[in-house]
């Protein structure tokens, strides 16, 4: 018998925030990089999902040695303190040059800079220790369709791709789609938008995908379904499990908070499929609720890894030979009502009490 996985978690500085929003400032005091850093094993993580940035600081104000230095000296933090790095993202949808896109924005310099940025990121990964490069594509699509040749933008992140690929032959691209936010109309939607980019690449064994719960939920798609998309192609990198209160901004919920079912099911599509034997993080991309105290700070990524943790048992502890039997016999019924008895942790056996008290306090 195989040995159950024992999973890994990761997060990103970002995770821990101040809880800023377009409408409003702060309301949570900063913790430093090394503050952050000191955080994760206490909490129960070892991998550091990593933008360019976050790393390296003013990384477009440095010579390719400084960021190089830099990012070393980082590499010896995170080894210090017995942490993994997990990717670095370039970030492409702050500086100037990117108001229009990265890759695919009309403007030539401007592309050339998000790929000088991206063979950079590369750089920053390499020192860091790890081949793996996130591509949160945030900027590439439009505001107004009339804006750009979609056909075209479609090639212009293909030869990106391809260029980081040439650029450094161990480097990996993981593409983490998002359909909406900061664009309205984003050019890389979904996984399969991201896996068929992939697979036109000059090497596709080294270019998958990472899936954001919430990201998918805004594509209006279940993710536990995406999940199996890209476990099918064998190209589930990584996630970011999180949940999302139906079609609004990108809430970074903490996992399982919107949709406990939904969460139960990623979790059995990860567990079923052995995601995490060959060393894949469980990655978190939540944010603390905005009205969190300070002291709370960090609250929301323990309650996440826990609720997933409690669901890997809810997953080994489910009934197969039931769940067997009943689809064999096409009582779809009863496998809904005993998955939801399953999640409650409840049995028919305690109505009676329940409905007795129901009883007692209509008499009285
Ligand atoms: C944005 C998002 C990013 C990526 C990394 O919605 O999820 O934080 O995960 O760039
Ligand atoms: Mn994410």
């Amino acid at each position: 018998m195989t040995q159950p996985t024992t999973y890994r978690f990761s997060f990103g500085p970002w995770n821990i925030s101040e809880g800023a929003d377009p409408f409003g400032p702060m309301v949570r005091t900063p913790y430093s990089f090394e503050e952050k850093l000191d955080w994760y094993r206490p909490l129960g993580f070892e991998g550091v999902q990593f933008h360019d940035d976050d790393a390296v600081e003013n990384i477009d104000d440095l010579s390719a040695g400084q960021v190089a230095t830099k990012a070393r000296q980082v590499g010896k933090m995170l080894a210090d303190r017995g942490l993994t790095p997990e990717f670095v993202a370039p970030r492409l949808w702050f500086d100037a040059r990117t108001v229009d896109g990265g890759y695919t924005s009309n403007s030539p310099s401007d592309r050339q800079y998000a790929l000088d940025r991206s063979l950079r990121t590369i750089d920053v990964a390499r020192e860091l220790g790890t081949p793996n490069i996130v591509l949160w594509l945030a900027r590439e699509g439009s505001y107004i369709r009339e804006s750009k040749n979609a056909r075209a933008a479609y090639d212009r992140i293909l030869d990106a791709v391809n260029a980081m690929l040439e650029y450094d032959k161990e480097c990996r691209i993981w593409i983490e789609p998002k359909p909406n936010e900061p664009t309205d109309h984003a050019y890389v939607p979904t996984i399969g938008h991201a896996l068929a980019l992939a697979y036109r690449s000059v090497d596709p064994s080294r270019v998958s995908g990472l899936i954001e719960t919430a990201h998918a939920i805004l594509a209006g798609l279940d993710p536990s379904d995406e999940m199996a998309f890209a476990l099918a192609h064998d190209k589930l990198a990584s996630v970011h499990l999180n949940d999302q209160n139906g079609l609004k901004y990108d809430q970074d919920k903490s996992f399982g908070s919107a949709n406990l079912r939904a969460a139960f099911n990623q979790v059995r599509v990860l567990e079923e499929n052995g995601y995490g034997r060959r060393g894949e993080f469980v990655g978190l991309d939540v944010k603390a609720i905005r009205t969190q105290k300070q002291d709370k700070s960090t609250a929301h990524l323990v309650n996440s890894r826990k609720t997933f943790l409690h669901l890997v048992e809810k997953v080994r502890t489910f009934d197969r030979e039931l769940e067997r039997q009943l689809i064999a016999d096409r009582d779809y019924e009863e496998l809904d009502a005993y998955t939801l008895r399953h999640l409650l942790g409840v049995n028919d056996e305690s109505l009676p009490a329940i409905e007795g008290q129901r009883e007692f306090s209509r008499s009285v």
